[in-house]
């Protein structure tokens, strides 16, 4: 018993220990094909609220190389988008640095209001329809780290990608990468990316789960989660290390929904694991929007690389160890 507790929490260690490479956005771990963003005249019953969404890439302070920002499929048209009768969308993809790219409150907000563009604009462009950016990758950068917002709380520079529908009424479907190289993906060590609100493409096969990770401070005593046109497409089950799979409320079409969710003691300073579980027979081509906010109603962060790692109920961890002896 004694050995089996040692090996228990070496296994707590190791999953704290795993370092942060969170470089593909959405990340493996959150096995989520595309964010999206829609022309600003889509009807939002497609499943883009708003039309913009904004993205926050984290460098170590101690990493002194340029970076990249790189940006798969920006075009609207072609492979990876969803058209709605003919293509005719430009979306507007923005990169942010400087005071205020993070820490004015209206850049946390999820809605595109205010002084949501706060910072310093440092890279900007416009894609539509264009078979050069069509299932391609396009990059942003070099960039400084130093460019970024510093963050103490973070111990990193922080930088800030918009992307706006700003014509049209098609879905435009793309992935980010930070990375060392202006050509090809290389990820940076330490680095993360989070966002406060996520839109995003599900998969078309039942059967496949989607994650998101929000982080749960010291402070954070509730957490409600809210869910926009997700079709009544399957099940969003909460796991953290003292919950199995707490069902939440799935929105219909065109509509939001939410629960407020409890923090219980031993789960704060983890992340939470929403899991988005599809239904059978699957819904094709289903966008949503997600966003998690405490009892302050403060938005919370969800990264792509989970803080301590990928949650597990822990006696889910128990078993594990049981099954391997
Ligand atoms: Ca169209
Ligand atoms: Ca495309
Ligand atoms: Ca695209
Ligand atoms: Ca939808």
């Amino acid at each position: 018993m004694k050995a089996m507790r040692k090996f228990i929490l070496l296994l707590l260690i190791i999953y704290i220990a795993q370092t942060a490479n969170s470089q593909p956005v959405p990340n493996i771990e959150e096995n989520i094909p595309h964010l999206m963003t829609f022309g600003l005249k889509a009807e939002t019953s497609w499943g883009d609220d708003d039309f913009s969404q904004a993205f926050f890439f984290q460098i170590p302070k101690d990493f002194k190389q340029q970076v990249f920002i790189r940006v798969f499929d920006p075009d609207t048209g072609g492979k990876v988008d969803e058209i709605a009768g003919r293509w005719n969308t430009k979306c507007r993809f923005e990169v942010y640095g400087g005071k205020g790219c993070h820490s004015d409150v209206d850049a946390r907000e999820t809605s595109p209001t205010g002084n949501y563009k706060s910072g310093t604009l440092m890279a900007m462009k416009v894609f539509g329809d264009n078979p050069r950016y069509d299932n391609q990758w396009y990059t942003f950068g070099p960039f400084n780290p130093a460019e970024g917002e510093y963050m103490d709380r973070f111990d990193s520079y922080i930088f800030k990608v918009i992307c706006e529908g700003i014509s049209g009424d098609d879905g435009n479907m793309y992935n980010y990468y930070i990375s060392t190289s202006g050509t090809e993906n290389i990820p940076i060590e330490g680095a993360n990316a989070f966002a406060y609100e996520y839109s995003f493409r599900m998969h078309n096969d039942a059967g496949e789960v989607s994650h998101i990770y929000p982080y749960i401070d010291e402070n954070t005593l509730t957490v409600k989660i809210s869910n926009f046109d997700w079709d009544s497409d399957g099940d969003i089950i909460v796991v953290s290390r003292e919950r199995q799979g707490q069902r939440t409320p799935v929105s219909g079409e065109d509509e939001w929904a939410e629960d407020e969710i409890k923090v219980l003691e031993e789960e704060k300073k983890t992340s939470y694991d929403f899991q988005f579980a599809k239904k059978k027979p699957a819904i094709r081509n289903n966008n949503v929007v997600v966003n998690v906010r405490n009892q302050f109603d403060e938005t919370m962060p969800f990264y792509t690389s989970p803080i301590g790692g990928v949650p597990k109920y822990k006696y889910s961890i128990i078993l594990e160890i049981l099954d391997e002896e």
